[in-house]
């Protein structure tokens, strides 16, 4: 999840709205307070910062809810668009128009362009795009064969040469290499050598009038927080045809600061990294990624990932069906930890239901590589009907089952206690109602 920590200040602020009586002016000034101080840790420029809580507070008091909203979700909706507007208020994805369309990637030494490049050439393949990428970091050793390791699992092809010390000359035998071979994308990854933004710009320049890029994509690393603005201000202002992608924003304090500090310069964030594996790239779309900050849900999100599982035939209409209503057996279960674990952590795909968010105990969620086998150790041991209807297994059977798995009582009973609480949980979670709640934006998960 990019933004945790602030995604969890910025909850337990509302909840405070949903746990009192009345919404009065001491409670906005206190959640707008609770606000400012979650904004302001995650390096949010002060500025900025008291330009919004500002005006939410000036909202909050002033506005009237408009008939069907209460108060408290008034509040929680004034908040919602004025943390949008931080961020940019609109997505804007990127387009393929042109075949191929050609994408330059610049970016500050180490900000996380070539692992960036190689989500995007998955996440466009996806999409049924084929991707060739063009190595031009004549200035890394092992910088091309960084490039083949991370796509060569995808099947993306990697053009290049380490011998070659002349990037320019590389970036358009690249481009050409590829046109011959009628890709639809072709991604051109730099040399990031530079430290601050003049050189930088200064490359981008002279790559761009050799290969006249449809698009050049800036790599931010996100854990510089609000330097982050003069970066994509000169960028900004050197090209038009510029957008940028923020990466590292998980677990990074200072996530929040490099977003809103982009968004300021009017630059537009299409992607923004959230991890070091090929998946965990995300087209950024401000709403959707503040109703998510907040825990109210993100629903289209949600959908969206489970559809992409539909695709890869991972899991079948009915199992979908099964996994939102809760009706599911053991094995059930082991099949959707398994497929979750191919997309991501677990966590990530729940902190998309509304509702669950932030009030998950990490513990449910904790399905490692090496519990999951043990899982299957232990229901390798099970018989079929015990599988199929797991309430049949009482103590007797719990040890039967331990010896013969060669676990122990504890894990057996972990096993159940995790199939359980998944079970109470997506029990709770109807697919008709996600989807009203996503029509209507509903609160609900707030208990508002
Ligand atoms: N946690 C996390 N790590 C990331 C993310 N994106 C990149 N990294 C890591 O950042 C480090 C640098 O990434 P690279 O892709 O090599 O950066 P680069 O900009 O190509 O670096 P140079 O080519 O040397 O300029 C690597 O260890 C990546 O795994 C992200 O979204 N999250
Ligand atoms: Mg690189």
């Amino acid at each position: 999840m990019a933004l945790e920590k602030l995604g969890k200040a910025l909850n337990s602020a509302l909840r405070k709205l949903a746990r009192s009586g009345t919404v009065d002016e001491a409670l906005i000034k206190d959640v707008v307070r609770d606000i400012q101080r979650a904004l302001i840790q995650s390096d949010v420029n002060v500025r900025l910062v008291l330009q919004i809580t500002r005006r939410i507070q000036e909202r909050a008091l002033k506005e009237k809810p408009p008939s069907g909203m209460s108060p408290k979700e008034h509040v929680v909706r004034i908040v919602y668009e004025e943390l949008t507007n931080l961020l940019g208020r609109e997505a804007v994805p990127l387009e393929i128009r042109e075949k191929p369309t050609v994408l330059l990637t610049v970016g500050i030494q180490g900000s996380g362009k070539t692992t960036t490049i190689a989500k995007l050439a998955r996440h466009l393949q996806k999409r049924g795009y084929r991707v060739g990428i063009v190595c031009t970091d004549t200035w890394r050793p092992g910088a091309y064969h960084q490039l083949k390791q991370l796509v060569e699992p995808i099947g993306v092809e990697v053009f290049g040469d380490p011998a070659e010390k002349d990037a320019i000359k590389l970036a358009r035998e690249g481009v050409e290499y590829f046109k011959g071979r009628g890709v639809d994308v072709v991604i051109v990854d730099t040399a990031g050598r530079h430290k601050e933004e003049r050189g930088l710009i200064e490359e981008m320049r002279q790559i761009s009038a050799a290969i006249r890029p449809h698009e050049v994509i800036l790599v931010i690393d996100g854990t510089i927080g609000q330097q982050a603005y003069h970066q994509a201000l000169a960028f900004k202002e050197a090209t038009p045809i510029g957008s940028i992608i923020v990466t590292k924003l998980d677990g990074s304090a200072k996530g929040g600061g490099a977003l809103s500090a982009v968004a300021a310069t009017g630059a537009p964030i299409k992607f923004i990294g959230v991890g070091e594996r090929i998946e965990d790239l995300e087209p950024f779309d401000p709403k959707r990624f503040v109703s998510r900050l907040l825990g109210l849900g993100d629903i289209e999100g949600l959908l969206e990932k489970f559809e992409e599982l539909q695709k890869k035939k991972q899991l079948k209409e009915e199992d979908v069906e099964k996994f939102l209503r809760g009706k599911f057996s053991l094995k059930d279960m082991y099949a959707q930890l398994e497929a979750m674990q191919n997309m991501g952590p677990l966590k990530q795909i729940l902190q998309m239901i509304p509702g669950l968010g932030y009030s998950l105990p990490d513990e449910a969620l904790k399905v490692g590589e090496e519990k999951l086998r043990k899982y299957r150790v232990i229901m390798d041991s099970m018989t079929e009907e015990e599988l199929e209807n797991p309430d049949i297994i009482n103590y007797s059977r719990v040890r039967r089952i331990a010896r013969g798995s060669g676990t122990s009582v504890k894990e057996v009973r972990e096993l159940l206690s995790q199939y359980q609480q998944m079970r109470k949980m997506f029990k709770s979670l109807d697919k008709r109602k996600l989807a009203k709640m996503a029509k209507n934006f509903n609160f609900g998960g707030l208990g508002l």
